[in-house]
């Protein structure tokens, strides 16, 4: 039997903020572009739970959240904080999986066929997790447990906020029927739209279509749409916690021009990438640098080596070499950063150990 559960982080943006601001706290609080800066024209990202209940939802007109609720908190956007709060979530996540399947920036999948027998042994485990997240980063999510991605992804919007929602197999059907046809897992606005239009207005109705139609009004996504409104999903759990890229960052104490300061700075990051590399066994192909500007102008700078290479002294010779043809003059850094990526496996791994 396969067990697939579903993990996606309650308000993340500003269950985020919450952490680092506490006044906001339970508060009707939004995170979005600046309504001044953009004439008014940002939108609304996340809203708190808070907000939600006046209707406030994330693409919403900041403008027109501001004018529902006059003193809704507003926190302008965070993305580099945003993403490392789902690392640390995610790499969580990744010690109660047995295949992991990144989906966004606040959710993934999870098989766990192999770690949980059944329903129950599977509920425990992720409450186990649930806890976890909430202990050791403070942030609440909601699971949902079932037999594919797809009823995992339903069950997990149905134990929202803060919730776990096991669907059984038998109970799929029962569970999707009376839900309008818009809230099926990859149904957007406009295939909902279709669908009304023909008729069909709940997820049961179009169960019990007929296929034929359904593929005569809709082609090959015709069939798709009923295998999902009758709970059916067959799609694996697909692994992507392949590392891509192995990075490091440093951003100055004070903006600095200083050659030898940032060539340094370059060199122990380019030292950490390469041990990060051999610990890994991959070989690299393209090595880039990154160069914040103390105006928080950004540029990445790459170069590809002709083979792919387990040579760790290379990193900081090219990153130095690219610093020095790309760093533009009587500017200042407030940051740098090293990245190795195009990465495989390497397949001699061994033997470069036993030589070290
Ligand atoms: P979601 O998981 O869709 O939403 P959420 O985490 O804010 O709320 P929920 O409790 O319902 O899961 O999206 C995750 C983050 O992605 C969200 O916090 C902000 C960002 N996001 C956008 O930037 N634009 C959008 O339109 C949506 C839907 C999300
Ligand atoms: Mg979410
Ligand atoms: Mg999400």
């Amino acid at each position: 039997m396969r067990l697939i559960a579903l993990i996606d982080m309650d308000y993340f943006f500003v269950a985020c903020e919450e952490l680092r601001h506490r006044e906001i706290r339970g508060k009707p609080a939004v995170v979005g572009s600046d309504p001044k800066r953009e004439g008014g024209r940002g939108v609304v990202m996340t809203a708190s739970y808070a907000a939600r209940k006046f209707g406030i939802r994330s693409g919403m007109p900041i403008s027109m959240a501001y004018r529902i609720k006059k003193d809704l908190a507003y926190v302008p956007q965070d993305f580099e904080y945003y993403e490392e709060m789902s690392a640390k979530v995610m790499a969580l996540v990744k010690t109660y999986a047995d295949k992991f399947e990144q989906v966004s920036i606040d959710e993934a999948f999870i098989d766990i066929s192999k770690m949980a027998s059944g329903y129950d042994e599977a509920l425990e485990l992720m409450k186990g997790l649930k806890k976890e997240i909430r202990e050791k980063i403070g942030l609440p999510c909601s699971i949902g447990i079932s037999v594919n991605k797809l009823m995992a992804k339903m069950a997990s919007e149905g134990a929202k906020p803060d919730g776990i929602k096991v669907v059984k197999e038998e109970d799929a059907a029962v569970f999707l029927a009376k839900k309008p046809v818009g809230e099926l897992y990859g149904v957007g606005r406009k295939t909902s739209r279709m669908l009304e239009e023909f008729g069909y207005r709940t997820i049961g109705d179009l169960a019990k279509a007929n296929p034929v139609v359904l593929v005569e009004r809709f082609k090959s996504y015709g069939a798709e749409l009923h295998n999902s409104a009758n709970g059916i999903d067959d799609s694996d759990v697909q692994e992507n916690w392949e590392v891509k890229s192995i990075s490091r960052e440093r951003t100055f104490g004070r903006d600095t021009s200083d050659r030898h300061e940032i060539v340094k700075a370059i060199g122990d990051m380019s030292k950490e990438v390469g041990e990060d590399l051999k610990k890994q066994g991959f070989a690299y192909k393209v090595v880039t640098i990154k160069l914040r500007y103390s105006d928080f102008e950004e540029n990445l700078r790459s170069r590809s080596l002709t083979h792919r290479s387990v040579d760790t002294d290379e990193i900081a010779q090219v990153a130095t070499q690219l610093f020095d043809k790309y760093m533009e003059k009587g500017e200042e850094l407030r940051k740098i950063g090293v990245r190795i990526s195009n990465l495989a496996k390497y397949k001699g791994q061994k033997r470069m150990t036993e030589y070290a």
